[in-house]
């Protein structure tokens, strides 16, 4: 018998794991033994990296970060489902792509502290790296614009080409801003080889996702642009990985753009800034830490004979490990020059900005802060 999602995927989920780690249906194809164990890996990486990113932040060392914590497994998944010419625009959980396209830690890290290390020399807000050598953007504080980029990047491949496929992310709240629409639109009507991720968290900050949007599903929009969407659990990697490398191969085939809905709970706070207790139960949160993405991951990796408590400590010990010696590296470096302030925008300084760049020069240093 069709299961929901076969008979109207917009409106079923899609589960290859269910809550306790065990597979759903046992004649669907799985990723090799070797993949499933780098997507733990880096899976494990981001919760532990988040957990210290967010204890520098509340320690005073960085200003902001916004942690992926129970989102992992989208991000994750988009790694293995895509190709590294393919390029990302993010929203705000999607960072950790760039680290699993083997973006270097220190690099990433140094963003986040806006320092000399950073390849953005400082002027893009914490939390918002990019890099070009992954085909990565940065995501943009602004709600939705990443949508339209993406669109038109994918557009833009097609036109040189180049069977590149753009992926991009929202949050469930984003899907009320008309860059949402425009981009939907817009991929639809031209067939842009792009897939459109939403990431449905439940949650915009404190607005609850019933007060964002009356349709049944934000998956089912995808029938009023022309287009197939999909609803696949979230928290379970393996579904949203199967069904993003399905999407971004009909992508690159010529067949169109998909919207994908990735259910899934934000455990943490929206961001450094924000107080979670103030909008939401404790009962919402423990109830979904129950369907924990790692820890799904896990128990069928253990299932499998894959993973035991020795080998995950071990891993877990040698990611801290890795993780400290990145932040020891990355906190020791000087700001960004002075000098940086002017760079960029100009191939040669016009006049007005040199003497404005040398009178700046000649404050010398400000002093440190003990
Ligand atoms: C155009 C715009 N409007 C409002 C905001 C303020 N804001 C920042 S994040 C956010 C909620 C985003 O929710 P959602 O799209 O569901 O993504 P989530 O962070 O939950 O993944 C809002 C309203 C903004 N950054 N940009």
């Amino acid at each position: 018998m069709d299961t929901p999602s076969q008979l109207a995927p917009d409106l079923g989920l899609l589960q290859i794991l269910s809550e306790d780690g065990k597979l759903v249906d046992e004649s669907l194809g799985l990723p090799s033994d070797e993949v499933l164990g780098r997507m733990h890996e880096l899976m494990l990486r981001v919760r532990r990296l988040d957990e210290r990113m967010m204890l520098r932040q509340r320690q005073g060392k960085i200003g902001f970060y916004g942690a992926t914590t129970g989102q992992e497994a989208t991000p994750v998944a988009t790694v293995f489902a895509t190709q590294p010419s393919d390029w990302i625009f993010p929203a705000l959980r999607e960072n950790a792509v760039m680290l699993g396209r083997g973006f270097p830690l220190e690099k990433w890290l140094a963003q986040v502290y806006g320092n000399s290390g950073d390849v953005l020399k400082g002027r893009q807000m914490p939390s918002h790296m990019s890099g070009r050598e992954v085909n990565q953007v940065s995501w943009g504080s602004c709600l939705g614009p990443q949508l339209t980029q993406a669109v038109g990047a994918a557009l833009g491949a097609r036109l040189r080409g180049d069977d590149m496929v753009s992926v991009a992310f929202l949050g469930d709240g984003t899907t009320s801003e008309p860059d949402f629409h425009t981009a939907m639109n817009f991929a639809g009507v031209t067939r842009a080889p792009c897939v459109i991720v939403c990431q449905n968290n439940h949650w915009a900050i404190s607005v609850p996702s019933e007060k964002q949007s009356a349709s049944e599903t934000f998956a089912i929009k995808a029938r009023a642009y022309g287009m197939p969407g999909i609803r696949v659990d979230g928290n379970d990697v393996l579904a949203v990985h199967q069904v993003l490398a399905e999407a971004v191969a009909r992508a690159r085939r010529g067949e169109g753009p998909t919207l994908i809905e990735a259910v899934t709970y934000r455990i943490g706070a929206h961001s450094s800034s924000d107080d979670p207790t103030r909008y939401r139960s404790d009962d919402e949160v423990a109830l979904w830490k129950t369907r924990d993405p790692l820890l799904r991951l896990e128990r069928f990796l253990t299932a499998r004979g894959l993973l035991d408590e020795a080998k995950g400590e071990a891993l877990a010990e040698a990611i801290d490990a890795e993780i400290s010696r990145a932040i020891a590296a990355v906190e020791g470096l000087e700001p960004p020059t002075r000098r940086s302030l002017f760079e960029d925008v100009y191939d040669a300084l016009p006049w007005h900005l040199e003497e404005q760049c040398a009178e700046s020069l000649a404050l010398g240093d400000a002093p440190k802060e003990h």
